[in-house]
């Protein structure tokens, strides 16, 4: 499909610019456009890629390393990563995101953390001016169970989300359980509140009992993203 295609387009374009002969630990993010990530890794042969550790962000990046027969490292053992390679649900034009789509935010920052360089691929539904545009179902946030009732009472009545809500499994009855054993939310703010990214992101990382924020500022060094007609939009 055009829109396969062109995560495909902005995860090869993102490979071959930044993953470079040197490199030896590189991290791979979750969702559904970082296997052609992996996808282009693989095609850089296995002699390229045995001296290589592959740092995954969550079981099904995990699964994704082992089923494509790349070597899996540890983010203990690798603290300090080359590059990471990461999807997002939303970026907007100075490089902040909305990430937790997938509930693997968590281990998704600190691999964006731990990298020399963080680079976003998506297709051309992420590229916006401004967080909050096309991706509607809120800032994920992960919590700890115990708290997350409390964490939704304030997200209600302090930080102006009335809509908060805890992110309920398909698949499995009950809440969906992160990587992490914790809950999610899925926080959605209006449009004004959610240009400064910044603030909301520091305001919900206060509240008592929340682990980590699906929002990521100044991280990335760029973004890539795939367009219906076969070109590829860079951010930078
Ligand atoms: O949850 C995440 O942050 C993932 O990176 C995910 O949101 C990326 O979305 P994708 O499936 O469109 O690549």
């Amino acid at each position: 499909t055009v829109l396969e295609r062109s995560k495909q387009l902005a995860a090869w374009t993102a490979v071959d610019q930044h993953v470079k002969p040197e490199h030896r630990v590189i991290g791979i993010g979750s969702g559904s456009t970082v296997p052609y990530v992996v996808e282009r890794i693989v095609q850089l042969g296995a002699e390229a890629n045995e001296e290589r550790v592959f740092i995954p962000t969550g079981f099904q990046s995990k699964q994704l390393i082992v089923e494509s027969g790349l070597n899996l490292g540890d983010v203990d053992q690798f603290p300090t990563i080359d590059v990471t390679l990461d999807g997002a649900d939303e970026v907007d034009r100075e490089l902040n995101c909305i990430k937790g789509g997938g509930a693997c935010h968590l281990r998704e920052k600190v691999l964006a953390e731990a990298a020399n360089t963080f680079i976003l691929v998506a297709d051309y539904r992420k590229n916006v001016e401004h967080l909050g545009t096309t991706f509607k179902q809120g800032v994920p946030i992960e919590v700890v169970p115990f708290a997350y009732a409390k964490v939704l009472q304030n997200l209600h009545h302090i930080l102006g989300s009335p809509e908060a809500s805890l992110r309920m499994a398909v698949k499995k009855a009950g809440p969906v359980v992160s990587d992490n054993g914790n809950f999610i939310i899925d926080a959605p703010f209006d449009q004004e509140k959610m240009k400064d990214p910044f603030t909301i992101m520091a305001q919900i990382k206060m509240l008592t009992g929340v682990v980590e924020v699906g929002v990521f500022c100044h991280m990335a060094k760029a973004a890539y993203f795939g367009n219906q007609d076969g070109s590829v939009t860079i951010k930078w």
